[in-house]
């Protein structure tokens, strides 16, 4: 028994080391890796799509566009966008598309700015339909 459960706490101790050595890479990458130099990058999912198979959409010299059938892309992907990088350094600015009211702006990603989830915003998470570069 008490073999068994000195396996078991081993166990347990190096699962928890490489969760903790995930969890503290995960910053710095996040950041960078899923959306190169000089991007803006949009996602489908929280967190940059990490485990999911969400959609992304990267863009450099793109001024704007639409959700729905948005540059270099297809489909309607309006009401889906759930976390952004800006790994440039303009501003993105989201908007709601609103009937019969002034369009709402949902979020204002500065330069270098990251928002791995949207639904901490309250009513931007699933509701982004277009996009400009600083004009916001
Ligand atoms: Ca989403
Ligand atoms: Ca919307």
């Amino acid at each position: 028994m008490p073999t068994i459960r000195s396996a078991v706490a081993l166990a347990a101790a190096v699962a928890g080391a490489a969760a903790g050595t995930v969890l503290a890479a995960a910053p710095a990458s996040a950041a960078t890796a899923p959306c190169p130099a000089g991007y803006y990058c949009f996602y489908q999912d929280a967190n940059y799509n990490r485990g999911t198979t969400g959609w992304h959409l990267n863009y450099n010299s793109t001024q704007s566009g639409d959700f729905n059938n948005p540059p270099a892309s297809s489909g309607n992907k309006r009401n889906q966008l759930s976390s952004i990088i800006n790994n440039g350094n303009r501003t993105i600015c989201v908007y709601n598309d609103v009937v019969l009211a002034p369009d709402k702006l949902l979020i204002k990603v500065p330069p270098y700015g990251d928002v791995p989830n949207l639904a901490n915003i309250p009513g931007a998470n699933d509701n982004a339909d277009y996009w400009k570069i600083n004009a916001c």
